[in-house]
Formats: C-alpha cells, sequence, structure tokens
C-alpha cells in the first residue's frame, strides 16, 4: 500500500498540473536553495528538517533530525521501533547518513534494541573512523554514546509476527530449500539434490510492506546531505541488511553535483547503487527528474516489476522523482520544502 500510506494531511501539488511555471515533467523544478526532499508524504520529518535549517542548524543537523522525527513517529510502521519484525520476530532498524562536503558516511545495520538509529549512524561519522557498524556490535556501539537500550518490539509488531506465523510463515525469502518455503515455516536447510530452482531470474518483489525514510538536504552554500532511516522488509531472514544503509544505494550526497535516496525493494535496488548513480547523472548535468528516471530504467532492463523510487535534487536546488510502475502502485509522493513554497509540501509523480 505503498503509495497511499503516507497520511494526506495538508496540501499537495500534483505535478505536473500545478504550479506550472514552476514544475517540469517528472517532478523538475526550478531551483531554490535550501531546499529539503523526503521519499513519501512523510510531513512531520519534513517539517522537521525544515524548521532546523531556519533555525540555524546544518544539512547534517536537518538530516538526523528530519530522518529521527520518523523514528519517534514509525512513519507507516516501516521507520523505527515497533514495525516490519523479522523471521524471528525482532524489529531492526538500518540508518546513513552522509556528509556531502567530506564524503563522510556514518551508518547502522541491524542495529537491535536502540530506537534512533540515524542519531547512532551520526556518532559513527562523529566518533569513529569507521563507515558502517552492524548488529549488536553496533548496539554496543550505541550505548557507549549515550543511547538507550529500548525494547522494539510492539503489540503491533507482535500482532504481525503471529499472524505470519498462523499462516504458515508465507511470504518468506528463501528458496531452494526443505522443507518447501512457500508451503511451510523452517527451519529450512539445503537439499540433498536441487531438483528444479524455484528461481532462475532476479527475484522481484512487488508486496508494499516497506516505506523508508531517505531525505536530501542542500543548504543555502549548496552543502548537501543525505540519509535514510528504515526498519527494512517485513519477515526478512534475520542478518539481512538492505539498501539503506549502504552509501549510494539508500543515499548519496555529493555537494559538487547533487543528491539522492532511494525507497522500495533493498534487496534489488542495492545492486544498481540507484543514488550513486542518479547523482552521477545530475554531475553531467542531468535534470534531477530525468536522472531519477534513468536510473528506474536501468533497474527496470533487470526487474520490471520491481518496487521502488528514487528522489534526486542537485546543488541549484532544482529536484525530481520517479518510481516504477506496477500493479498497485502508479504514482510517488514525496516532500519538498523549499523557499518557493510557502510551506513543506506533498508532491506526486507518476511512476514510469
Ligand atoms: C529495504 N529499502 O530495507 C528498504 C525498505 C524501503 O520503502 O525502502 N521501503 O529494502
Amino acid at each position: 500500500m505503498a503509495a497511499g500510506r503516507g497520511g494526506r494531511q495538508g496540501r499537495m501539488l500534483v505535478v505536473p498540473l500545478l504550479l506550472v511555471g514552476l514544475q517540469m515533467a517528472g517532478g523538475a523544478s526550478a531551483g531554490a536553495l535550501p531546499v529539503v526532499i523526503n521519499t513519501w508524504a512523510f510531513r512531520k520529518a519534513a517539517e522537521t528538517a525544515w524548521r532546523v535549517l531556519q533555525l540555524g542548524g546544518s544539512e547534517l543537523d536537518a538530516v538526523e533530525r528530519g530522518c529521527g522525527q520518523c523514528e519517534i513517529d514509525q512513519c507507516d510502521g516501516s521507520v523505527g521501533y515497533g514495525g516490519n519484525p523479522d523471521e524471528s520476530g525482532e524489529t531492526t532498524l538500518d540508518a546513513m547518513i552522509m556528509d556531502g562536503n567530506t564524503m563522510e558516511v556514518g551508518a547502522v545495520a541491524d542495529l537491535r534494541r536502540v530506537k534512533n538509529a540515524i542519531g547512532v549512524a551520526r556518532k559513527v561519522i562523529e566518533y569513529t573512523k569507521h563507515t558502517l557498524l552492524v548488529g549488536e556490535s553496533a548496539s554496543l556501539f550505541a550505548v557507549k554514546m549515550g543511547f538507550p537500550y529500548e525494547d522494539l518490539t510492539t503489540q503491533e509488531s507482535l500482532s504481525v509476527y503471529s499472524k505470519w506465523l498462523n499462516q504458515h510463515c508465507q511470504p518468506n525469502y528463501w528458496k531452494n530449500v526443505v522443507p518447501d518455503s512457500s508451503k511451510s515455516c523452517g527451519p529450512y536447510k539445503r537439499p540433498e539434490k536441487v531438483a528444479s530452482k524455484q528461481e532462475q531470474t532476479i527475484s522481484e518483489r512487488s508486496v508494499h510492506n516497506h516505506d523508508t525514510i531517505g531525505m536530501v538536504v542542500i543548504g543555502r552554500s549548496g552543502t548537501v546531505a543525505s540519509g535514510t532511516s528504515t526498519n527494512g522488509a517485513v519477515h526478512k531472514i534475520p542478518g539481512r541488511v538492505g539498501d539503506s544503509p549502504i552509501a549510494g544505494a539508500g543515499s548519496y550526497a555529493d555537494s559538487t553535483a547533487g543528491g539522492a535516496a532511494a525507497t522500495g525493494d533493498g534487496d534489488v535496488m542495492m545492486r544498481f547503487l540507484p543514488s550513486y548513480l542518479a547523482v552521477e547523472y545530475m554531475r553531467m548535468g542531468v535534470d534531477p527528474a530525468i536522472a531519477c528516471q534513468k536510473v528506474i530504467s536501468r533497474i527496470q532492463k533487470y526487474a520490471p516489476n520491481f518496487f521502488g523510487a528514487v528522489i534526486c535534487a542537485n546543488t541549484t536546488g532544482s529536484y525530481g522523482a520517479a518510481c516504477n510502475k506496477i500493479p498497485g502502485f502508479t504514482e510517488f509522493h514525496f516532500m519538498v520544502s523549499s523557499p518557493l513554497l510557502s510551506q513543506p509540501t506533498e508532491q506526486v509523480v507518476d511512476c514510469i
């Protein structure tokens, strides 16, 4: 239900029908800085990031606080605690933040028992020479940085988990195992002999059970920062890390070109480094909306039915978005804040 879950509070602009003169096909706009753009209709996140900038905070502060707002609000149940339990019923978090001036990245993946994943990711930049910390060790790092251990399980995530158990653990992410993973729960193991492979082509998943926040902030002087936060894919195999905490996949920021962020089926999307690719297109002078479209087209060639979208913005403040059209997902909603808009505004683009 990705397209519809963002909540349609407040004003929404349909691109390109409204804002004629400012908008171009695909969501591009005449540029103005600063600009904040984020995936889905996560309005409070957009407002928080915009407010941080208005109060003189840095681009990184805006990304951290904006995405952090979604972690508090449990945006769509796909960000923060209490959503998308894995196969063992636990909610784990992935997040990253990137500084487009220094190209430093801080990221955490498979983070357990700590709610503010993007806050921990920021600490990876500030207090380590690393880029990505994972699992229990990331949690230990978080505690050293002063974050509390908290239970990420809620009544809601428990009920999603027990419903899944009751329906024979369907759907799940296994293939070519015994017992047959399309019919029964595990534990699974490799068969003695592989009879016929269940999947010959790139795996595709069009279940819309995940809506990550991805955000790009470009300050008045053209400094770019980006970030993401998510609890990943529901019923994922423990240990699974998606695209969101991976630089160039979940998001990418480069103050000499622009920034981009991705949302959708991370298992497929991360293979194409969509955010990096979009930024490189923008570096070559490609309009942000077209850069986003080119990235979606690239993935479509291999995975025509993948679920996903990309947002792009360049250092002049132009921006755009694109998504892959599949049944049930024909348009993509995102938020934009800019001096050209009186308030953070929901926009929508038709998928291609
Ligand atoms: C993931 N890409 O873990 C994330 C989920 C997501 O919109 O973006 N949902 O695969």
